[in-house]
């Protein structure tokens, strides 16, 4: 029989009488991780490797559950969240734990913070963050990506934009501190970092225009010491890369300041160097608005410790796809042509690792400069930085019928693209690790097209997209577009694949790799399962079902002897939509006392397909928006009248070939047309100028034969046929 082993957490906060917490000392954590895993990174340069060799290749198939915690934190609550009917959870668990004297200290999508016992997962306290839930400048699903530890404080920055320290012996409040207001985009998801009384936080907020930002902290009392914004001021170093504060045409002229450049991951530091690195979202806003490279749009960025700018390395230049680098960059040393040398790498959504040597920011093995298709219209940049090596997913997408597809660096103007790699794809914040023993960088990767399109008048508006100037514009799920991944590992020495196993789920969001030196490397997949790879050939050794879509970095520790690897199973509610949970698994050879625990029932897995699926809705209105028919679905009895209604800024109509080949005929934005529907059945249909605008209509009941299939009512139709197709040189519309 199955147990579960469910701590159930309690609303008190109490010191646990069998913990005596530890001052920390003054940490060196230049070092990999071992005995334990102190930050996110589980070292300054975020390389995600133990030392610990316990568990090794021989002997993982004996890995078993040692304990699950059920948090009680981010459950449920399934919000809408594409006007097609398709839902998801509120919340993601994403949080990395963090383990420093047998304790465990994680976060989960609500800003909740856990101090569990690491060697059993009893709850030692639990700090409810409070915050406000009707937060809505949220880009990407309630998340929040770990903890930093330092002078007996754990640090958390919130959703609200606060910046919060938490006493690390009692998860009592001892200072906020706020970093920018929610209502102004500015919503923290990252891990801070802590090194030698300053605590580092960066700022979500891109997707809506905020100004991007580094903050760093006095870990005592939570004074601002300095911030640096991450688009320039006027007259400063890179202003030159953006219109002027003083244009002519408004969305120019607060281009620069309303730049973006959001700091989704934790950053690295180099003691010896005296740098502190991180790297940085997309420029808000469409290309046509922001001629110029936009610093430090899409960049990897080092800083001095005073704030000042040290380098910076731009790996998309004017970024209009949201190419950027979310995950956390990878301080490491390797030698090349000789001679060691002090490096930096980030894999990025655009499919490459990107290396450089971190005292300057050159590229260690070779980067090009070249040209691009261009589009005078988004003021595309001449040329882009091409890594020599190799991608590790393809960078154009598979064909699908009515999509006109384009490959990386295409140009996308008013008519939408399938475009892959894209926003979704690649590496999104999916740490990688680095391995000193194999010289892999380790990179879990998503491969799934994008629909995308640049021009602002020709981007939907809604709800969850209220700025025009949004780069995040949703076009409708793309219906028959497969979703996949990969996991490869890339040789430092070369930015070659070493090995590659395709997954069938997009990985590019969610846990990444933990790499030990007992020659493995750690992976939770979407599907729940907690996999270990051996590090040299990439062969799946074992595997644990969690219960929920694994989707968090994994971590791993030794107490009293064992070796644990740990990891959050709790989902992803964009891009993967993985099953929702609230689980913190740790796992030993030793397992569980009586060896009790045992895989959980499998969740319903991610989609890898997607088709017409989501909520059949009774309704006889459908609202065509640009770009999707709202409800995706409907069931009506026979007999009935649909009406469709463009509320739309473009022309769309609906059309079948099924049940009698109607169509609604051109509708302009505000007409509406009606069909109907004498014959039972399930019809599919699409608009035609968007013909992957694709719709569903269940007609339920006994035929009327008396008359006609359908029966169409168009009087308010623009005459005419479709408007022209934009159809790029060179490309195919499909
Ligand atoms: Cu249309």
């Amino acid at each position: 029989m199955r147990l579960k082993i469910a701590v159930v957490t309690v609303a008190i906060c109490s010191i646990a009488p069998f913990f005596a917490f530890k001052a920390q000392g003054l940490l060196d954590l230049q070092q990999p991780a071992a005995k334990e895993w102190p930050t996110v990174g589980g070292d300054w340069g975020n390389s995600r490797y133990s030392t610990l060799q316990q568990i090794t290749p021989a002997n993982v198939k004996d890995l078993k559950g040692a304990w699950v915690t059920h948090l009680g934190s981010g459950l449920g609550n399934e919000i809408p969240y594409s006007p097609s009917g398709g839902v998801t959870s509120k919340y993601s668990l994403e949080g990395t734990p963090v383990v420093k004297d047998g304790v465990m200290y994680v976060s989960s999508g609500n800003d909740d913070v856990f101090a569990l016992d690491a060697k059993t997962g009893a709850l030692i306290w639990e700090h409810r963050s409070g915050i406000d839930q009707n937060i809505n400048t949220i880009c990407c699903g309630w998340d929040n990506r770990g903890v930093a530890l330092g002078e007996g404080k754990v640090f958390i920055g919130y959703l609200d934009g606060t910046f919060n320290a938490l006493d690390a012996e009692t998860g009592k409040l001892i200072w906020t501190t706020r970093i920018g207001r929610w209502q102004d985009g500015y919503t923290i998801t990252s891990a801070p970092l802590y090194y030698k009384g300053v605590v580092y936080t960066g700022v979500s907020g891109g997707d809506i225009a905020a100004r991007g930002k580094l903050t760093a902290l006095d870990g005592k009392t939570g004074k601002e010491l300095w911030h640096f914004w991450t688009t320039p001021s006027p007259g400063e170093f890179g202003a030159d890369t953006w219109p002027s504060p003083n244009d002519s045409d408004p969305a120019r002229a607060k281009a620069m300041m309303n730049g973006g450049a959001s700091i989704w991951q934790a950053p690295a530091i180099d003691p010896e160097l005296g740098l502190i690195y991180f790297s940085t979202g997309n420029p808000s806003g469409t290309g046509d608005h922001r001629p110029g490279n936009n610093l430090f749009g899409s960049s990897m960025v080092a800083l001095h410790l005073d704030g000042t700018y040290a380098w910076h390395y731009q790996v998309v230049h004017h970024d209009m796809w949201d190419f950027d680098c979310p995950s956390p960059v990878i301080l490491f040393d390797q030698v090349y042509e000789g001679v060691k040398r002090k490096g930096i790498a980030e894999g990025c959504k655009t499919g490459w690792v990107y290396i450089l040597d971190r005292t300057n920011g050159k590229p260690l093995v070779g980067i090009d400069e070249k040209p691009v298709e261009q589009e005078p219209r988004l003021a595309t940049a001449a040329t882009q930085p091409i890594p020599r090596g190799d991608a590790v997913i393809p960078q154009c997408p598979q064909p699908l019928p009515g999509w006109l597809t384009k490959c990386i660096f295409g140009t996308i103007y008013d008519h939408p693209v399938l475009i892959s790699p894209g926003g979704n794809g690649g590496v999104n914040w999916a740490p990688m690790a680095y391995s000193p023993q194999t010289g892999y960088f380790y990179v879990t990767a998503a491969d799934r097209p994008y629909p995308s399109i640049g021009h602002v008048e020709a981007k939907p508006l809604s709800a969850a997209n209220p700025d025009p100037r949004n780069n995040g514009a949703f076009l409708g799920p793309v219906i028959g577009a497969h979703y996949s991944g990969t996991f490869t590992a890339i040789d430092s020495r070369t930015n070659k694949i070493a090995w590659q196993k395709k997954t069938p789920y997009s990985i590019g969001q969610g846990s990444g790799a933990l790499a030990t030196a007992g020659g493995l490397v750690f992976h939770g997949d979407p599907d729940g399962n907690m996999q270990a790879f051996d590090a040299k050939n990439g062969d799946l050794l074992w595997q644990w079902q969690t219960g929920a879509g694994a989707d968090a970095p994994a971590v791993t520790y030794e107490i009293d002897g064992v070796q644990y690897v740990a990891i959050a199973a709790g989902g992803v509610s964009t891009q993967t939509n993985s099953a929702n949970g609230d689980m913190i698994w740790a796992f030993s050879l030793n397992g569980s006392p009586g060896n009790r625990l045992h895989p959980f029932a499998a969740p319903k897995p991610p989609v890898t397909v997607r088709e017409i699926t989501g909520a059949i809705v009774n309704t006889n209105v459908i609202t065509l928006v640009d770009y999707a028919f709202t409800p995706l679905r409907i069931s009506v009895p026979v007999g009935t009248k649909v009406t469709f209604v463009n509320n739309g800024k473009q022309i769309h109509n609906a059309s079948s070939s099924d049940a009698g080949g109607w169509d609604t005929g051109m509708l302009a934005g505000g007409k509406s047309a009606s069909v109907t529907f004498n014959r039972p059945g399930t019809f599919n249909y699409a608009c035609l100028p968007h013909s992957f605008m694709i719709g569903q209509i269940i007609v339920t009941g006994s035929p009327i034969e008396s008359a006609p299939p359908t029966v169409v009512e168009s009087n308010s139709a623009t005459p005419g046929s479709a408007p022209d197709r934009m159809i790029m040189p060179g490309q195919d519309d499909r």
